[in-house]
């Protein structure tokens, strides 16, 4: 004979916005809500820890920068973040430099790390006393099809929560839950998978570079990026299926080496404190709205890294759907009934140049590809119009409009 324990009470709870997911998107949505007097319940499945230490993005467009400035997150920003006016793109051999700031009208990128935006951001919530809750098991969204929609999940201490929303967003990364949520039927997938995969590592090395290097090897890929003036992020191509258990330490240096080592320039080694290899995949799901539910970031859209987009969409995507939120919370539904549209447009740039930006760069072995990606290169380097279409969208395209600044 079994027992059943009796199932704890609900508690029944009332928000304006549930926010699922304590990402850059869901974090920076709760931020804007509270900007505008909107309150929000924000879950969370990690720890705040896990959350703060997730090693992902690290370069911002300017938009991005701007608009986290102009909300009253740019302390540590300005601080810390190390502005680029370019990047490097290597090839045959010879390395050229694309200045964004001549190109792009002035624009320029920001490294700054996705683990600092987190932690400045869970830091001004919790200033703020808002409503962030870690840790939580069961996460449920319900009644999207309603103006009342409910989301329900169980705290840390087992309590389970019942939180009637006026709209719920979705911000809960691919493998999250809102979007299976969504009606059978409703979502057309676009999607690509990529054969190979970036191995990418922290080292405790200074950057052998003042900016970024995009290198196309023989060998592959490689990207030589940073974190601060005494950490370096690197990254490999490799096959989509790599053990890591197959690249001890050394091999990863005598490999970056190979790979980015041009007469008159050294890497520098150093220490590794930490590696994984992360699949590469295009994917984009729309509408990304049904009734009062609203996706936002990768919980819609993924990229492969190459573009350095992933982040940056997350943040256009929340700073469109603030907008909407606030005139919904006053009974205007127009820029909510048009936010699917509006992101997709910006989406669909991002994921055609974060393709565009991995097919030139990496290496599949035919050889038709090397000649046809080695012709793009140089085109790029050589047309100041191919150039202007790199550092324009690399720098965010179209320039993000925002009611912040
Ligand atoms: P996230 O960051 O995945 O956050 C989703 C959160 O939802 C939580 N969650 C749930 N919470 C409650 N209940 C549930 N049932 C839940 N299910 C999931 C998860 O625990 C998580 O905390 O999505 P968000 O906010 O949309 O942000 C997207 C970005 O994280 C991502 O696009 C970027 O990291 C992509 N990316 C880059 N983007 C850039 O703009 N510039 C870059 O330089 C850049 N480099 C990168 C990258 C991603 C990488 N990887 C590892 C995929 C480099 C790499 C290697
Ligand atoms: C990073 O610093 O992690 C980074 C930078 C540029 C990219 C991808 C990743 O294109």
């Amino acid at each position: 004979m079994t027992t059943s324990s009796p199932r704890p009470p609900v508690r029944a709870e009332r928000t304006q916005i549930g926010i699922v997911g304590a990402g850059p998107a869901g974090l920076l949505l709760s931020h804007l809500l509270a900007l505008r007097g909107i309150d929000s319940v924000l879950v969370e499945s990690r720890s705040r820890a896990y959350c703060e230490a997730r090693q992902r993005a690290g370069l911002l467009e300017d938009g991005t920068v701007r608009l986290l400035r102009a909300t009253g997150l740019g302390e540590r920003l300005d601080a810390d973040g190390l502005p680029h006016g370019g990047i490097y793109l290597q090839f045959a051999g010879e390395r050229h430099h694309l200045d964004f700031r001549d190109l792009a009208g002035g624009r320029t990128v920001t490294i700054y790390a996705q683990t600092e935006i987190v932690k400045d951001l869970i830091e001004a919530r919790t200033a703020a006393g808002a409503a962030l809750h870690f840790e939580v098991t069961g996460t449920e969204v319900a009644d999207l099809d309603t103006s009342r929609p409910v989301l329900r999940y169980t705290d840390a201490s087992g309590d389970r929560h019942e939180v009637v929303c006026d709209a719920i967003a979705g911000c809960d990364g691919f493998h999250g839950i809102c979007r299976p949520a969504m009606p059978d039927g409703l979502l057309a997938v676009a999607e690509r998978a990529y054969p190979f995969a970036w191995l990418g590592i922290l080292a405790e090395v200074p950057p052998s570079t003042d900016e970024l290097i995009y290198c196309r090897h023989p060998n592959g890929f490689a990207l030589h990026s940073m974190r601060s003036p005494q950490v370096g992020r690197l990254y490999l191509q490799v096959p989509a299926d790599e053990d890591i258990g197959e690249w001890p330490d050394d091999r990863i240096w005598a490999e970056l080496k190979t790979r980015f080592e041009i007469p008159g320039w050294e890497l520098k080694p150093g220490p590794i404190t930490e590696k994984s290899v992360t699949p590469m995949r295009s994917f984009v799901a729309a509408p990304m709205r049904s009734g009062r539910l609203f996706l936002a970031g990768d919980a819609a859209h993924i990229v492969p890294p190459t573009g350095a987009k992933g982040l940056n969409l997350a943040v256009a995507d929340v700073t469109v759907l603030a907008d909407a939120l606030t005139d919904l919370a006053g009974g205007d539904t127009e820029r909510a009934d048009a936010y699917s549209q509006h992101c997709l447009e910006r989406v669909w740039r991002a994921s055609h140049f974060s393709w565009w930006m991995t097919t030139m760069l990496h290496v599949s072995g035919d050889p038709m590809d090397e000649q046809l990606m080695q012709s793009q290169l140089r085109y790029v380097i050589g047309s100041r119009a191919a150039a202007t279409t790199l550092a324009e969208n690399y720098v965010g395209y179209p320039p993000l409009p925002s009611e912040f600044f």
